[in-house]
């Protein structure tokens, strides 16, 4: 699948953006390996805002299926927790997936989140290429918007 995909998203101008596009499978995997500023995907991880609420990455689906974000649709489903631990769906939020080594996003760049029962769910939302993606959660609390960033390399 994916070989017959690259020459199309070459074909539109990607290549730009980075060479890792092309490269073999084992020589994405080493760079993300290697790559420092990237967590490890864990169902129920969780990142604290500089405002005091806490962003739960309850799980990340590919496609329809759990798992750790991936090359192609991905959703996120989130829990936001106040101080108190309270469970928030009343603050509305949106994310921003930016790849910052290339100075580019996902399109759209912004996603909004959508309640879904206790959780919120970001999503679909197109990681088009392999490498380093910040994926930075803005909730909106007392008219400003408070960020968590999950970064993830995507070896696609
Ligand atoms: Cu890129």
């Amino acid at each position: 699948m994916r070989r017959a995909v690259l020459p199309i998203l070459l074909g539109l101008g990607l290549a730009a953006c980075g060479s890792e596009g092309t490269a073999p499978t084992d020589q994405r995997a080493r760079q993300c390996a290697a790559e420092t500023r990237a967590a490890t995907y864990a169902p129920g991880m969780s990142e604290l805002s500089s405002g005091g609420l806490e962003v739960r990455l309850v799980e990340n689906l590919v496609g329809d299926q759990p798992g750790a974000p991936d090359r192609g649709m991905n959703t996120l489903r989130l829990e936001v927790l106040d101080e108190a631990g309270v469970v928030h769906t009343d603050l509305p939020l949106r994310m921003k997936a930016w790849m910052p080594d290339h100075g580019h996003g996902t399109t759209p760049l912004f996603h909004d989140g959508e309640v879904d029962g206790e959780v919120i769910e970001v999503g679909p939302f197109d990681l088009h290429m392999a490498g380093f993606w910040e994926l930075t959660v803005l909730v909106e609390r007392a008219g400003a918007e408070d960020p968590v960033v999950f970064a993830f390399c995507v070896e696609g």
